[in-house]
């Protein structure tokens, strides 16, 4: 499947696979997309995103000093590094469903990330 050959290609050789999405924007191949979610005043913003499978989920820091981290189950993925203010981290999403998380220094911050099917 062309799919599946364009994330191999991600995965292994981010150039190539840059390459090859340019030249294939005439097939019905929808682009996989970096989502933006801020992380300010003690929340996620948006705190719900719908993303599609081969999507990225980038949290950005926008904090003056305090850092965060995703905080997924252990099923799911479990916790990213603690990210400070101006960082981020992100993540590919390679499965539908619903993705909650929180953050792991601060249990009162949640969002989800619902993955849907291209
Ligand atoms: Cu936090």
């Amino acid at each position: 499947m062309l799919f599946s050959v364009m994330k191999a290609g991600w995965r292994v050789l981010p150039c190539a696979a840059l390459a090859f999405s340019v030249a294939a924007t005439s097939l019905p191949v929808s682009a996989q997309q970096t989502v933006e979610v801020a992380i300010q005043n003690y929340r996620f913003e948006p705190a719900e995103v719908r993303v599609r499978v081969g999507d990225t989920v980038r949290w950005t820091n926008q904090e003056k000093r305090t850092s965060h981290s995703v905080l997924f189950s252990p099923e799911q993925g479990g916790e990213s590094e603690r990210f400070f203010p101006q960082e981020s981290w992100q993540r590919r999403f390679d499965a539908p469903g619903q993705y909650p998380y929180s953050c792991g220094p601060h249990p009162e911050m949640k969002g989800v990330v619902v993955v849907v099917a291209p």
